[in-house]
């Protein structure tokens, strides 16, 4: 039991969700190293939405409210950490909300589906049959006709790799959430939100619901700012 007063509760909190989801079978082990390695980015952005953070979210949430056909991308991690911000983001965007997964399995699929729709979701892509993404070999590259494949923008979160990048040459709006700006992910995606996802989707939410507008939003100068705020804690 961890007490609330603990000044990593939040973290630990993360941590537990993550290694339950381990045990019930749907995160797979792996995700316990990817949560691992957003830890360390998380303390060297000192846990907290920083300013060129706060700014992608408006961008994102600004951009995919305007979009006729977007997809929310959930894995075993992010089904663990925050299915129902997911759900809420999703109703708040009109969004549809697909699995996809790196190891898949069918057993993985069925119980992130039902994770989903115990936070509310009402449909969920991805549990049927697929259709491939042209050069991309991984199960990441199986699809939904009806999701990811058809979508114009696709919000991915947790991602390893080159999925991003097989999404763009499809011609996708990819909006992506990841703790290493540094990551091939993070430096592909046309906006990249260095933030937490549990931190990052409450205030998404929160953006849509209110309704927001940005106007000359440049990823790159934006994603250079997010590494200053990591070089400004190393004292660079
Ligand atoms: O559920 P599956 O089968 O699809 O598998 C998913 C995993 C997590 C195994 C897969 O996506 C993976 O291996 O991811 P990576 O390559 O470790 O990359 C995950 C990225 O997400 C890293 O850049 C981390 O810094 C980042 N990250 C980790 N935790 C968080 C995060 N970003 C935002 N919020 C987090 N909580």
């Amino acid at each position: 039991m961890i007490p609330k007063s603990h000044p990593r509760y939040a973290s630990l909190m993360q941590r537990h969700k993550i290694e339950e989801g381990v045990k019930q079978g749907y995160v797979t082990p792996t995700g316990m190293i990817a949560q691992g390695r957003g830890e360390a980015f998380d303390y060297l952005i000192g846990e907290r939405t920083t300013k060129p953070a706060d700014l992608a979210e408006k961008a994102a949430v600004a951009k995919l409210s305007v979009m006729r056909d977007v997809v929310i991308s959930v894995n075993g991690n992010i089904a663990a950490l925050c299915p129902e911000d997911v759900v809420e983001l999703a109703k708040a965007l009109d969004a549809k909300i697909e699995i996809n997964l790196f190891y898949w399995t069918k057993e993985r699929e069925a119980r992130i589906a039902k994770i989903l729709k115990k936070a509310g979701a009402e449909k969920v892509y991805g549990t049927g049959e697929k259709v491939q993404v042209p050069n991309l070999d991984s199960a990441r590259g199986k699809v939904d006709l009806e999701g990811i494949y058809k979508a114009d923008a696709v919000l991915v979160m947790l991602e390893d790799g080159d999925r991003t990048e097989a999404l763009k040459a499809m011609g996708k709006f990819v909006v992506a959430i990841d703790l290493n700006p540094f990551s091939r992910t993070a430096q592909t995606a046309d906006i990249t939100i260095v933030d937490n996802v549990v931190r990052a989707l409450p205030k998404m939410i929160e953006f849509a619901e209110e309704g927001c507008s940005v106007t000359g939003f440049d990823n790159n100068k934006n994603l250079k700012e997010s590494i200053g705020e990591i070089k400004k804690t190393l004292g660079l």
